[in-house]
């Protein structure tokens, strides 16, 4: 019995590190949104690609772990701003916030005001290319940065899948 428990954790822990590089093609804006959509790796090329410059990533608690040479990418606010959020007021936007997942579920969080109101939001990216490669080569595949963060790596979120809008009740 023991055994079967051990080779149960074994191939548990093997799906689930497989799951974390799962590389994602598309993700989707869903929630309190007008109309869901489906980014794609083909629909992004109708935005602005902007140079971000070099990026150190820290781990989440501040170390430094590695540096991405030449980042390009498109402001995840210029995506976010052909979604029309289902809201009555545009004073009731201060509400909402977008909610990010991998493929592996891990996620993060970026308010409106944050994305659309602070300087953060200059600096949070959908990464085209980095240290030479482009997103449909790199084993991260839709990363999303905000280059600005003081721990880096905790927002340098791998592999996204999902944008949920919600608001706060
Ligand atoms: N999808 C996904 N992205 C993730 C994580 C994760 O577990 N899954 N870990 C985060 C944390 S805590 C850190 S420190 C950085 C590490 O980035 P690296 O793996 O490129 O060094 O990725 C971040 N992005
Ligand atoms: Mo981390």
């Amino acid at each position: 019995m023991k055994k079967l428990i051990l080779l149960f954790l074994i191939c548990s822990g093997a799906a689930f590190a497989q799951e974390k590089n799962q590389q994602t093609q598309k993700f989707a804006i869903t929630g309190d949104v007008e109309k869901e959509s489906v980014i794609t790796l083909d629909s992004l090329k109708q935005y602005t690609i902007k140079p971000v410059g070099d990026i150190n990533i820290t781990d989440h608690t501040g170390a430094f772990k590695h540096k991405d040479d030449g980042v390009k990418g498109i402001l995840l606010k210029d995506i976010l701003s052909h979604t029309t959020l289902k809201t009555t007021s545009p004073k009731l936007l201060s509400r909402f916030y977008f909610v990010c997942t991998g493929a592996d579920g891990y996620t993060v969080v970026y308010s409106w005001n944050e994305l659309f109101n602070t300087v953060v939001g200059d600096h949070v990216f959908i990464i085209m290319e980095k240290n030479g490669i482009k997103v449909d080569k790199m084993p991260e595949s839709i990363q999303m940065t905000s280059a600005n963060d003081f721990k880096t790596g905790r927002r340098y979120l791998h592999n996204l899948d999902k944008i949920v809008v919600a608001q706060v009740q």
